[in-house]
């Protein structure tokens, strides 16, 4: 077998990326992405805390049902699972290093093939877990959060934790433990969840209420090995409607929020929420981040964006700074990222097969979210918009509206008052104004 040659480099003629301005031609620099350009009390760096997607952009090759990868990676050639893996990490610390990404986030399976036998696979995870350690000391970059992947695996055909055999369950568990065991040895900020198979393709075969129950055990049990291993981060879950499942569990914002209050996880769980997963449930990305601010579990985001003819989760590398400002503006009057980040669960296309392409997809998406930021920030500086949007509740503020917010009304204090103020006059909701704030802003 041929030895490795470690620190190659494999993104050749491409340095770091940096901010060169407005004014800047060059595709590989950064027009409004400035990390240390304040906006407001912190950096556009601390802001916005990028990661970038291990699987997408080192691991997807551009296969599809209907043809082979088109993707040629220099850093997938050696036969070898490990020295593949190596190849495989030293890409993705280049490219995180020369993009500037402060964080990545990886599946357990994403950082090396999983072998025949459970063991083998514990053993190169252990291998590869030392490494990305090195790694990450050398670059400084960290880890935003890991995962382990329960959907590849023929094994999960039939769900992982929601699996009608138990020992299919058992599998999982043991991944998702070598999984936390990961990300607390490699310092991970936070723990995700993401069900693709937690869910059905047919409601004949399935008893979804004994599934659900055991989908929370299975929670209960991973949050309890995780704080008794010391990991004190946070644990996402990540809805999404369906694909590959006909139907998921994980739904949206509002369905794990229901079921996370309904089996008592509130305290250890936030959600990830992510652009394309929120269009599949027919819902715009912000009123998914609106649910989960109101109720306090707006922890992280996938961002990508979908396509507005096909109905599938396209990942496209996001690009619409008008849906990323209404975005960010939740995101800011919520309070901003703490643990979580922007995560670029994203992939260039099948036909983007030069390495050059991964630069430009990330550029893209890192520059749109640099606008959205500044223009949300302006937005709320400004005022005018936050302020409207509280005159439309005015009358709640006072007097009787006041009242009937503290609870101090009934339904038949409500038909009095009817009956002495009469028909109430026509009060304009006025959307295209609020629409021209934000385009005057953006
Ligand atoms: C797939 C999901 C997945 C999660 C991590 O649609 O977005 O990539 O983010 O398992
Ligand atoms: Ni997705
Ligand atoms: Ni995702």
């Amino acid at each position: 077998m041929k030895e490795r040659t470690a620190g190659n480099e494999f993104f050749k003629g491409i340095g770091p990326i940096r901010f060169e301005g407005i004014k800047s031609d060059n595709p590989l620099a950064f027009r409004f992405y400035n990390p240390t350009a304040k906006v407001g009390k912190k950096t556009m760096e601390q802001h916005l805390r990028f990661a970038v997607a291990y699987w997408h952009s080192f691991c997807g090759t551009g296969g599809d049902p209907f043809g082979l990868p088109t993707k040629n990676f220099p850093w997938l050639t050696s036969s070898d699972p490990i020295h593949r893996a190596k190849d495989k990490m030293d890409a993705a610390f280049e490219f995180m290093t020369k993009i500037g990404a402060p964080f990545y986030c990886f599946h357990d399976y994403d950082i090396v093939d999983e072998a025949i036998t459970l063991k083998e696979s514990e053993k190169r995870l252990e291998t590869m877990v030392a490494y990305a350690k090195q790694k990450q000391k050398e670059s400084g970059v960290k880890l935003l959060w890991g995962t382990a992947n329960l959907f590849s695996n023929p094994r999960y055909m039939n769900g992982a934790a929601t699996n009608p055999d138990f020992h299919v369950v058992c599998h999982a568990g043991t991944q998702v433990k070598n999984a936390i065991d990961a990300t607390i040895a490699l310092g991970g900020i936070n723990y995700v969840f993401w069900g693709g198979r937690e869910g059905y393709l047919s409601l004949l075969n399935t008893d979804m209420k004994r599934e659900q129950e055991h989908m929370a055990r299975f929670l209960h049990m991973a949050r309890d090995y995780g704080r008794k291993q010391g990991f004190n981060g946070t644990f996402l879950i990540e809805p999404k409607p369906m694909e590959p499942s006909k139907h998921q569990y994980d739904f949206d914002s509002a369905t794990v929020i229901s079921f996370l209050r309904e089996y008592d996880l509130m305290d250890d769980f936030k959600l990830n929420l992510e652009v394309n997963h929120a269009t599949l449930a027919h819902h715009t990305f912000q009123h998914e981040l609106q649910v989960a601010a109101d109720a306090g579990v707006l922890g992280s985001m996938d961002a990508n964006r979908g396509d507005y003819q096909n109905g599938w989760d396209t990942d496209q590398f996001p690009n619409n700074v008008y849906e990323l400002t209404e975005a960010m503006l939740v995101v800011l009057q919520s309070g901003g990222f703490t643990a979580g980040g922007i995560n670029f669960d994203a992939k260039t296309r099948r036909n983007s097969s030069d390495l050059a392409d991964i630069f430009y997809a990330h550029i893209g998406g890192i520059d749109a979210f640099a606008r959205a930021l500044v223009a949300a920030h302006t937005i709320l500086e400004d005022g005018e918009y936050t302020k409207l949007r509280k005159q439309r509740y005015g009358t709640f503020d006072s007097g009787k509206g006041k009242e009937f917010e503290r609870n101090k009304l009934s339904l038949t204090d409500l038909r009095d008052l009817a009956h002495t103020t009469g028909e109430p006059a026509q009060i304009s909701g006025r959307q295209e104004y609020f629409e021209n704030i934000l385009s005057k802003f953006v």
